[in-house]
């Protein structure tokens, strides 16, 4: 039995889509809330495999999702290369900041990093753990996004500070990334090993990359990354998240071989209806839409499954679900894209 989004990329169609929600495991849950108490280091949390499998299940317990992703973090693959990384509560990430070819040098390439091994864990726990129809999502964060983080040293609002390399010194830019890129196939092998059947990679910054700048830093490094994946293992589906990648999109599902293209809230659904003639599309709810009344968010609904429901799809989140979101609107949105085909054809027939 493979899963459904495993399905899709196979090539089959599901008139209800399958559903998981981007950050489905994290601070909107009571239960995640009291985990991450106990643990005031949010990297140990994601290096204890026990809680990390238990915080990965408890939104599958909740909602029954059709996947499972491993509760984890983007900057690990940044730690591993030992970079000094810390989450200061509410805050986001601190990172030891990467900024010369000095700070290049300190970088070491680890196939075997003893602290990674331990996502492999996780995974193994959560496989055992997950029933055989619902996909476990692996990750990574791609390597410009991740090189964001490196060089910046944090999260900043326009990412000022890397956009000067792109010009003043785009060869250490380079450099950087073939480190982080090395590092993420390897990464992604070993969370392929222990289990998980799809992998995900997250661009979150891509956005703010222009267009040649964007085929050499995102399309061409995630080209490379999942080449190695497919001559890996070809059976592993890998979706793709070029965040807020505007026209840029379409380039990028041709020329990184992806199988699933994940898209964000401002794409506009008759486009993304255009690129399932290609591939199964994932997207693309606002979170915010999730903070309003059942009316807004059943309007919402409406019009995505109206849009993307006939066609190869996955129902999600445009980006990840905000801190304080009312679980009962989440709960409600499973429902609803659950039991959307049924009330259609029951309102249809009166
Ligand atoms: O305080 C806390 O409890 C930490 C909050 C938190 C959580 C729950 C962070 C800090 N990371 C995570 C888990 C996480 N991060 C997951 C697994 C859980 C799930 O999805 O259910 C995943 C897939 C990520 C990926 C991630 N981390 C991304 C890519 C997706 C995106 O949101 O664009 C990024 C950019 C990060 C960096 C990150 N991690 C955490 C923070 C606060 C940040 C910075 C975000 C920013 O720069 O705005």
């Amino acid at each position: 039995m493979v899963g459904k989004i495993s399905a899709l990329a196979e090539g089959g169609y599901f008139k209800t889509p399958p559903i998981w929600m981007m950050r489905q495991a994290g601070r909107y849950l009571p239960e995640y809330r009291l985990i991450r108490a106990s643990s005031p280091n949010f990297l140990e949390l994601c290096y204890s495999p026990k809680k990390a499998a238990d915080i990965t299940l408890q939104p599958i317990g909740r909602f029954d999702f059709d996947a499972a992703i491993i509760f984890a973090d983007i900057l690990l693959v940044a730690d591993s290369l030992g970079t000094k990384v810390e989450f200061k509560n509410g805050d986001g990430p601190v990172l030891s900041p990467i900024r010369n070819k000095q700070e290049l040098s300190t970088l070491k390439i680890n196939p075997r990093c003893p602290k990674l091994s331990k996502i492999g864990e996780t995974v193994s726990l959560v496989k055992s753990r997950l029933g055989a129809d619902k996909d476990l999502i692996g990750f990574i964060g791609a390597p410009w996004s991740v090189a964001a983080y490196m060089v910046e040293g944090g999260t900043r609002s326009k990412f000022e500070l890397i956009k000067s390399y792109l010009y003043k010194d785009a060869e250490f830019l380079s450099e950087l990334i073939d480190i982080i890129t090395e590092q993420s196939i390897n990464y992604l092998k070993m969370q392929i090993d222990a289990g998980c059947t799809v992998v995900k990679i997250f661009d979150s910054w891509a956005g703010v990359l222009p267009v040649d700048e964007f085929y050499k830093f995102s399309i061409l490094p995630t080209a490379k990354i999942v080449s190695s994946i497919k001559s890996y293992r070809s059976d592993v589906s890998i979706i793709g998240f070029p965040r807020e990648a505007g026209y840029m999109y379409e380039d990028y599902i041709k020329q990184t071989g992806i199988d699933i293209i994940a898209f964000d809230s401002k794409v506009p659904l008759q486009v993304a209806h255009k690129w399932q003639d290609e591939l199964p599309v994932q997207g693309n709810l606002d979170p915010s839409v999730l903070m309003g009344s059942r009316e807004v968010i059943a309007e919402k609904l409406d019009k995505i499954m109206d849009n993307l429901a006939g066609k190869r799809f996955i129902f999600n989140l445009g980006h990840g679900i905000v801190p304080g979101t009312p679980i009962e609107n989440v709960g409600f949105t499973v429902d609803y894209i659950r039991n959307y085909e049924q009330k259609k054809n029951s309102s249809s027939t009166v």
